[in-house]
């Protein structure tokens, strides 16, 4: 069975299971402990970031590299278009999401902590120091003080506009049609959504995550009715394509299917 090296908050490793879902592939998720478990994933990839997909003696780091080795290799309900105008679009909207509106999201994980104490003590025994520190690891300038996530040498107005002005831009795009490009769901779709967990985190059993934090996110941004068309699209991506309940495995047992506690 496919297996998927992660972090459950892993907003790049949501963009696989995205995609492994909407595939129908099964597949169980492996996960990785922060720092101690990164060498495995060392020795294993030649690299320490999740998400790594293994799949019959074949390792793929990167969700990227990830997403175009499972549309090659499980070709049926393709996420990336063989047409090259479309093609072109995703990919370029792929990239901006990993590289833009992802990093903008870490951020505003980052603001949410400081801005709203019971979110941050909602979330702080799933997220330790050590994950968060290694979510938000792309962020450049960002330091951890004290493991409590306050973003340094950011300005929290700086971080809400550039994620404001992101969420506009996709909800012009979401009013006038049901997908971000073309008429079926792509890479560009999954991608976005997944990466938009950090602005708000999704409802649903979706993700092993305290009940506490579904819902919650940027204050002044996941509760504004201003995005609701980015909202409402990115619920029905989940409840149409999203599954929960692919078996969650420690890195390092020996396959033996479990669920980690995290409430
Ligand atoms: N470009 C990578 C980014 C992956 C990434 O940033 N992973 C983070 C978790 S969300 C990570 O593993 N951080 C640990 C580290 O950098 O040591 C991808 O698309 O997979």
């Amino acid at each position: 069975m496919i297996e998927l090296y992660q972090f459950e908050m892993s907003s790049y490793a949501e963009k696989v299971r995205f995609i492994l879902d909407y595939k129908g592939l099964e597949y169980k998720k492996v996960e990785v402990i922060p720092a101690i478990g990164q060498v495995e994933i060392f020795k294993m990839s030649g690299q320490r970031q999740v998400p790594v997909l293994k799949d019959d003696g074949t390792v793929i780091a990167d969700s990227t590299a990830i997403a175009e080795y499972l549309d090659r290799k499980y070709s049926d309900k393709s996420i990336i278009p063989t047409d090259g105008k479309l093609r072109g679009q995703v990919m370029i909207m792929e990239q901006w999401a990993d590289e833009i509106f992802g990093i903008n999201s870490r951020k505003g994980l980052l603001t949410s902590m400081s801005q709203n104490p019971s979110f941050r003590s909602a979330l702080l025994p799933t997220a330790t120091p050590d994950l968060l520190k290694n979510l938000v690891s792309a962020i450049p300038s960002f330091d951890f003080l004290g493991g409590l996530g306050a973003p340094v040498g950011l300005s929290t107005d700086k971080i809400k506009d550039n994620i404001r002005q992101n969420l506009s831009w996709l909800c012009s795009i979401l009013s006038e049609q049901p997908y971000l490009v073309g008429d079926a769901p792509t890479l560009a779709d999954f991608t976005v959504a997944a990466l938009s967990m950090y602005i708000k985190f999704p409802t649903g059993t979706y993700l092993s995550i305290p009940e506490a934090v579904k819902g919650q996110g940027v204050p002044g941004i996941a509760d504004n009715e201003l995005y609701d068309t980015f909202w409402n699209w990115r619920d029905k991506l989940y409840s149409d394509f999203r599954k929960a309940g692919a078996p969650i495995i420690p890195s390092g047992d020996s396959g033996r299917p479990t669920s980690i506690n995290i409430d």
